[in-house]
């Protein structure tokens, strides 16, 4: 494929030691040279070439120039990467030169989805180039490098070929009913296996739902009458004085929100105004709020004064909470150890809370460490493949014929197959016909 050569800069526009410009296309190599003034014609692959850049013979910058050869570099193309110095006026002036030298702005991504078109990568892995840059965390980056390394083809590789082998058989029976050579599947054979493959693909699905659950944080709100020790728990997750704490009964009247990674899993917390019967209109429009918040939470965190008798408002409390997602904590342990879930908000002793966070949500823990399925897009893609495969057992059941529930399952095999970019009907006919050599 002869495509233009386009060019960028690679590294941050900021003030830096070193900054890159990466080039990539046919005349990649023939416009490096012509920078630095050198025949880079016969340079080889995995070569770097000190030089200078120069503009109309005056030098610009020193500069290192890296050449990866066709198809081994990033993109599958010729690749030159330049490598300058770091300020942002040199390497702008050293970008135009190479444009004037002949290659095109790249466009965003633009790099990335040559290697894609070039079979360098699949579109799982180029997600995963994107998710990499953006990571913000350990996790997040752990996940997006699983999915560099291609992990989510591996993943569904098996459960394509399985689908491959199941509409194939079909086809060759509907087909050439005739020829011996292949298995004969009867509709007793092609359920039990649709059946085994839709818990293959149910199974992949809940795990990385699970995984999304950690890395996104998990949407929770600290909830309890006044004075608990509400904004203290805030502060001591945080490990950062955000919420004002006082002794005044009714202290936080808004919402007060922080992000903590803690044993891992990512916590979206709200700390929230204590909810009790009150006559004071601002308090109580912050109650409102605390209910509101509570209602879209993922987890609610019930705080009550271990060193006092329960009251009637902790008792309402635990009731308006039964059937969320919760841990009831017993705060003010240092005066007094009272329930299960035992904490010094003040103290910042919370070992309890965070095992009981654990505790709750190890499924997801587990999964956010396992290799699976990446982002929405792939997720819905899935979703999607487990629907057609859903009705194609529906009809196997109901004794539809075969060549109908073909559909289905050619439906659940694109879905699966797009995940990783690959799709297309010529492809499945090829697939079907390179496995059955029927001389037709
Ligand atoms: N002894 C002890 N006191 C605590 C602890 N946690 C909080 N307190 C005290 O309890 C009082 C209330 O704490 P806050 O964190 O403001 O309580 P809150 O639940 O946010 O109160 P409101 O915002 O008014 O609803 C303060 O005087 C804290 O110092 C604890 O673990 N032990
Ligand atoms: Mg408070």
């Amino acid at each position: 494929m002869v495509t233009d050569t386009i060019a960028a800069i690679a590294t941050a526009s900021t003030m830096s030691a070193v900054s890159m410009i990466r080039i990539s296309g046919e005349d990649a190599i023939e416009i490096a040279g012509k920078l630095i003034e050198e025949d880079l014609q016969k340079a080889k692959g995995y070569t770097i070439h000190y030089g200078t850049a120069k503009e109309n013979g005056a030098p610009v910058d020193e500069v290192l120039v890296s050449v990866f050869r066709a198809p081994k570099s990033y993109t599958g193309e010729n690749v030159v990467e330049v490598s300058c110095h770091g300020g942002v006026y040199i390497t702008r002036r050293i970008l135009s030169l190479i444009l004037g030298l002949g290659a095109r702005m790249a466009r965003r991504g633009e790099f990335t989805e040559r290697a894609f078109l070039n079979g360098k990568m699949d579109l799982a892995q180029a997600e995963g180039v994107d998710d990499l840059i953006r990571a913000k965390d350990a996790v997040n980056a752990k996940s997006a490098v699983h999915s560099l390394k291609g992990s989510v083809a591996k993943l569904l590789d098996p459960l394509e070929e399985d689908l491959t082998q199941i509409i194939s058989n079909i086809e060759v029976n509907i087909d050439y009913p005739e020829y011996d050579d292949v298995h004969v599947l009867s509709e007793e054979e092609v359920l039990p296996k649709s059946e085994a493959w839709l818990e293959q693909i149910h199974a992949i699905i809940e795990t990385a739902q699970q995984a999304v659950t950690i890395r996104e944080g998990i949407d929770t709100v600290i909830l309890g009458r006044p004075n608990v020790g509400k904004s203290s728990l805030l502060n001591a997750l945080l490990e950062e004085d955000k919420a004002i704490v006082t002794d005044i009964a009714g202290t936080t009247r808004d919402l007060v929100e922080g992000t903590v990674r803690i044993g891992g899993i990512t916590l979206n917390l709200i700390d929230t105004a204590g909810v009790h019967a009150t006559q004071d209109t601002i308090e109580k429009m912050g109650i409102d709020r605390s209910l509101q918040a509570m209602e879209k939470a993922q987890l609610v965190i019930v705080v009550l004064d271990g060193s006092e008798e329960m009251t009637e408002d902790d008792q309402k409390l635990l009731k308006l909470t039964e059937n969320k997602e919760r841990i009831v904590v017993y705060n003010k342990a240092d005066q007094k150890k009272t329930g299960d879930v035992s904490i010094s908000a003040k103290n910042h002793q919370l070992d309890e809370l965070i095992a009981a966070i654990q505790q709750k949500y190890e499924k997801e823990i587990q999964a956010a460490d396992t290799d699976t399925l990446n982002n929405e897009r792939q997720i819905g893609l899935a979703l999607q493949a487990e629907q057609a495969m859903k009705d194609a057992v529906q009809s196997l059941k109901q004794g539809v014929e075969l060549d109908l529930v073909t559909i289905d399952l050619e439906n659940a095999w694109y879905a699966l197959r797009e995940i990783t970019g690959k799709s297309g009907k010529e492809d499945l006919l090829d697939e079907i016909f390179s496995r059955f050599c029927l001389g037709k």
